[in-house]
C-alpha cells in the first residue's frame, strides 16, 4: 500500500484516526459521527420494519433489496408499535433533509429522519453494517444477518453529490446505467449526470427530429488506439457502434434513479460536441457545405451549431422533450470545447456576430447559451454548463460545473452563481490510476486513487458567503476509452468510492490512511455487488 500513501497524511493523524469506531465498521463514505456500543442485532424471518407512513416506500425499497440475499423478504408495518423488536423508521423534523440517526442495539434498530431521503441513508448505513453478503443477487444461506451495536449520527456536508456517465462516445446499455445508479446509491451519492449527446453518437430519442436516433446514433468505425496518432497513420476497427435510449427507457431509469434519491441531470452538448447532430440535420451546421459524418476518432470535432435562429429552434425543441422525461431541476447544455474556427471563417456567421451587435466569437456563445437559459428559465428549470459558459457573460441563475481546474468554479461563485466543482485532475476517472505499465490505454492524465481522495472541493480563494454557492463535487466517467460496462466499473472503483467522502464526510474526518485501513471491507461489498474494480496493489 506504500505506493498509495500520500506524504500529506502524516503519523499522528493517522494513528488517531484508527481508534474510532467507524474505522473499525468500514463505513464508506464516513459518517459525522459513530460511537461504538456493545452487542449486535440479529435479523430474522421474524424481523419487522415499523415505518412511519412518509417512510412507507424507502422501507419496502429497503425489504426488497435486501430480500434476495436474506431469502425472505422483511415484512413491513406502517401501525406505531413503539416497543416492538425490530426495525423502527421514525420521523423527527428537527434533523437535516437527509441526514439521519440509527440506534442498533440488540433489541431494536432505531432510525431518525426527517425526510425519506435520510432514512434512506440510515438504511444505507445499515446495510454496510450487516454482512457484504447482503449485497449479493442470490440467497446466501447459513449466513446471520447481525448488526454490531452502534450508534450513528450523519448528515453529508454537500448537497450535489455526483457521478457522470458518458454513453455517447461508447454507448452504455440500460441493465448498466441501472446497475451505476445502484453503486451511487450505495456511496449516498444523489445526482447522475447523464451525457447523453456528443460528436461521437446521439444516445436520445427525440419524437420530433427521428433522423437524431436513425442517423446519428450509429458510427461506422472506431479509431484503434490512440486517437492522437497520426492521422494518416490511424487504424479503425470496421465495426459499426450503435445505441441509444428509447424514452420508455429514459423514464425506466429516471423512476429507477428516484426511487434511490437520485437525480438524473440530463446533457444535451451545444453548441460544441454536436458533430453527430449535424450529420443527422446539416442545416444545423456552421459548414452546410460539407458532410462530416458520425465522427470516428476522438478529441474536439471542427464542426459548431449554427448560432441561427432555426438551430437555437431545433435546440429548444430537444430539450422541450427532455422536459418531460427529465424532471430535474437543472438541464445541463454542455458548452465545453466549442471550437470557433468554423464561426471566424464563416462570412455569414461574423455578419450575423455583427448584426446582432456582438463583440466576437465568445460573445456569439454566450449568446447561443443564453437563448437557452431563458428558455429553460420560462420552464422553471435551471441550466447548468461546463466552465466555458462563463466565456462572454453568463445570466445570474445559470449553474457552472467546473471542469478546467477549479479556477473557472471560483470566478462563477464569486460572480453569484452556483458551481459544481469537477476539475479534471481530481474528478476524471477516465484518466490512468496508476503508473503501473498494464494500465489500459486511456485518454492521458494521471488521477491516482490518493489525488481523488484529496480533493478540496471549496477552494481557500473563497469568502464563506462565496462558499455557500460550492453545490459540491463529482466524478467524470468520459467513455472514449472504456468501451464497455466492465471497463467503466475498473475506471469508477474505488476512484468514486474516494469522491463520496469528499463530497459527503466533514472535511476533519477526511484522512487517506484511515480511507485506507476501511476500503478493504468496502471491497468485499463492491465484490458482493460484482464490480469489476481496480485491485489495490
Ligand atoms: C474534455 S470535460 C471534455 C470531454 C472529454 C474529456 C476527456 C469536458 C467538458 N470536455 O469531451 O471526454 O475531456 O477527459
Amino acid at each position: 500500500l506504500l505506493v498509495l500513501t500520500t506524504p500529506r497524511a502524516t503519523h499522528a493523524q493517522s494513528s488517531a484516526a484508527s481508534s474510532d469506531g467507524a474505522s473499525m465498521l468500514g463505513l464508506v463514505p464516513k459518517p459525522a459521527q459513530l460511537v461504538a456500543r456493545t452487542g449486535r442485532h440479529v435479523i430474522t424471518r421474524a424481523t419487522v420494519v415499523h415505518a412511519a407512513p412518509v417512510f412507507a416506500a424507502v422501507a419496502r425499497r429497503f425489504a426488497r433489496d435486501v430480500a434476495d440475499p436474506f431469502g425472505f423478504e422483511p415484512a413491513v408495518s406502517t401501525r406505531s408499535a413503539t416497543s416492538a423488536a425490530g426495525i423502527h423508521l421514525r420521523l423527527q423534523s428537527s434533523l437535516p433533509a437527509e441526514g439521519y440517526r440509527l440506534e442498533v442495539s440488540p433489541s431494536q434498530v432505531i432510525i431518525h429522519a426527517s425526510a425519506p431521503a435520510g432514512a434512506f441513508y440510515a438504511l444505507e448505513t445499515v446495510k454496510q453494517l450487516l454482512p457484504p453478503a447482503v449485497y449479493r443477487r442470490a440467497p446466501v444461506p447459513g449466513t446471520v444477518w447481525a448488526i454490531p451495536a452502534v450508534s450513528i449520527e450523519d448528515a453529508p456536508r454537500f448537497s450535489w453529490r455526483g457521478a457522470h456517465l458518458d454513453g455517447a462516445r461508447h454507448f452504455m446499455p440500460k441493465e448498466f446505467v441501472r446497475k451505476y445508479i445502484d453503486l451511487l446509491a450505495r456511496h449516498k451519492l444523489n445526482r447522475f449526470h447523464w451525457h447523453l449527446t456528443d460528436d461521437q453518437g446521439w444516445r436520445l430519442e427525440v419524437k420530433k427530429y427521428p433522423r437524431l436516433t436513425e442517423v446519428a446514433s450509429c458510427r461506422e468505425a472506431t479509431v484503434v488506439g490512440s486517437h492522437n496518432t497520426d492521422p494518416a497513420k490511424r487504424v479503425f476497427d470496421g465495426r459499426r457502434h450503435c445505441g441509444f435510449y428509447t424514452q420508455d427507457d429514459v423514464r425506466e431509469i429516471v423512476a429507477y434513479a428516484a426511487e434511490r434519491m437520485i437525480t438524473v441531470v440530463p446533457e444535451v452538448e451545444m453548441p460544441g460536441h454536436v458533430q453527430a447532430a449535424i450529420t443527422a440535420y446539416p442545416f444545423l451546421s456552421s459548414r452546410p457545405d460539407t458532410t462530416p459524418g458520425v465522427m470516428q476518432v476522438f478529441g474536439v470535432s471542427d464542426f459548431i451549431l449554427a448560432p441561427s435562429d432555426s438551430a437555437v429552434a431545433f435546440m429548444q425543441d430537444v430539450l422541450r422533450e427532455v422536459l418531460t422525461l427529465f424532471p430535474s431541476p437543472w438541464i445541463h447544455i454542455g458548452g465545453d470545447e466549442a471550437d470557433k474556427k468554423q464561426w471566424k471563417a464563416s462570412p455569414a456567421i461574423q455578419a450575423r456576430i455583427k448584426s446582432l451587435g456582438l463583440k466576437d466569437e465568445h460573445e456569439m456563445q454566450s449568446w447561443f447559451v443564453r437563448q437557452m437559459d431563458t428558455f429553460l428559465s420560462a420552464q422553471g428549470r435551471r441550466m447548468i454548463g461546463w466552465d466555458e459558459i462563463l466565456e462572454g457573460g453568463l445570466a445570474e441563475q445559470a449553474t457552472v460545473m467546473s471542469w478546467r481546474g477549479t479556477s473557472g468554479g471560483i470566478a462563477a461563485a464569486k460572480a453569484g452563481h452556483d458551481v459544481v466543482m469537477a476539475p479534471a485532475g481530481y474528478t476524471y476517472f477516465d484518466h490512468r490510476q496508476s503508473r503501473d505499465a498494464r494500465e489500459p490505454l486511456s485518454i492521458g492524465g494521471f488521477t491516482p486513487l490518493d489525488s481523488a481522495y484529496a480533493f478540496e472541493p471549496v477552494p481557500s480563494e473563497l469568502s464563506a458567503a462565496e462558499a455557500k454557492h460550492v453545490l459540491g463535487a463529482q466524478g467524470q466517467l468520459w467513455s472514449e476509452y472504456i468501451p464497455n460496462p466492465k471497463h467503466a466499473e475498473y475506471m469508477a472503483f474505488p476512484r468514486l468510492s474516494a469522491l463520496s467522502e469528499v463530497v459527503w464526510s466533514r472535511k476533519e474526518r477526511r484522512n487517506f490512511n484511515d480511507f485506507l485501513r476501511r476500503l478493504p471491507s468496502h471491497l468485499a461489498r463492491l465484490d458482493a455487488m460484482d464490480v469489476n474494480y481496480r485491485r489495490l496493489p
